[in-house]
């Protein structure tokens, strides 16, 4: 039985309690492992929308410094690009025009699985976020819940959750699961005993620690989210901050995936500041390797996340 009373989660009016289970990334026999062995998934989140080119030189914020940090990552090892995008002063931006050439770009020059965000920054409306799947994006961010985010707030209503999950499912896009906060991972429950399993039939999380006013970046935390989990969910870990390593290496014990980054990092360690994604990613490769669990090639993580062949 479930420990945590929020996996006591509201289901078709009923309260049905979730009982504890083995994430389907590390259970055998499942069809996420016979489909992919056990190897990392890898996403590099390279932007994010909090950062300033100014202050993080590194940062890739126009369409070329884009594609080359993606082809680098990956080289590297990623097999998913989560992307945010920015306008021609380098503020963060959800044009659509823009976004379809990001899209058409990323794939014209790399295999990677292309995921728009539809978080956005703190100051996007509910419209231009859901309008980010007309640019036809392999798959998508969908946050599961309102979170303080540092002084401001990440704004994700119920309504707005529901009908982002709803357009991904008409439009053919695969969401993955941002959760930020425990309170999220009930939503999540919510969402799919509302409106059923996702596009492409397979549930993948990613658990986003260490953001002021979200879950705390440590190892006790991360496994209570992850027990809490859908049943077959696959999920994925990122540390904000300095939480990045202590999340990595939490994530990588407890049999998950990885993101990493300059959206959740500029530091590479202290004092010292990232130069790339690419050594985000490299690190992130390794540390996969000497856990003898690789980074997964795209196409084999298409195969777990039931992200359809290039459209
Ligand atoms: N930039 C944050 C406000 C997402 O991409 O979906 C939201 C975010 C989540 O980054
Ligand atoms: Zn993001």
């Amino acid at each position: 039985m479930s420990r945590w009373p929020w996996t006591a989660v509201p289901e078709g009016g009923i309260l049905r309690v979730m009982t504890n289970h083995t994430p389907a990334s590390t259970a055998p026999g499942t069809a996420a492992a016979k489909a992919t062995g056990p190897g990392t998934l890898i996403t590099v989140a390279p932007t994010g929308a909090e950062s300033q080119k100014s202050a993080v030189p590194a940062l890739p914020v126009t369409l070329d410094e884009l594609v080359t940090t993606a082809k680098e990552c990956q080289q590297a090892g990623a097999a998913v690009i989560h992307v945010h995008i920015r306008d021609e002063r380098a503020q963060p931006t959800l044009d659509l025009a823009r976004l379809t050439d990001t899209v058409a770009a990323l794939r014209e020059s790399t295999d990677l699985i292309v995921q728009l965000s539809t978080g956005g920054a703190v100051t996007d409306g509910f419209e231009a976020r859901l309008a980010v799947l007309d640019a036809a994006p392999d798959a998508c961010s969908l946050t599961c819940g309102t979170v303080n985010f540092g002084d401001e707030v990440f704004s994700n209503p119920w309504p707005f959750i529901r009908d982002l999950y709803a357009r991904t499912k008409e439009r053919g896009v695969v969401p993955e699961f941002e959760l930020f906060d425990l309170g999220h991972i009930a939503t999540l429950h919510r969402l799919l005993g509302d409106l059923g399993a996702p596009h492409g039939g397979h549930v993948h999380c990613d658990l986003v620690m260490g953001v002021p006013g979200g879950m705390p970046g440590n190892a006790a935390t991360l496994v209570q989210a992850v027990s809490a989990l859908p049943p077959g969910a696959t999920w994925s870990a990122t540390g904000i901050g300095r939480t990045s390593l202590p999340v990595m290496f939490a994530a990588l014990s407890a049999g998950g995936h990885l993101r990493v980054g300059m959206e959740d990092t500029v530091s590479f360690a202290r004092g010292r500041p990232v130069t790339g994604n690419a050594e985000l990613v490299e690190r992130a490769a390794a540390l996969a390797e000497l856990a003898q669990r690789p980074a997964m090639r795209p196409d084999q993580a298409r195969a777990l996340l039931g992200v359809n062949g290039r459209r």
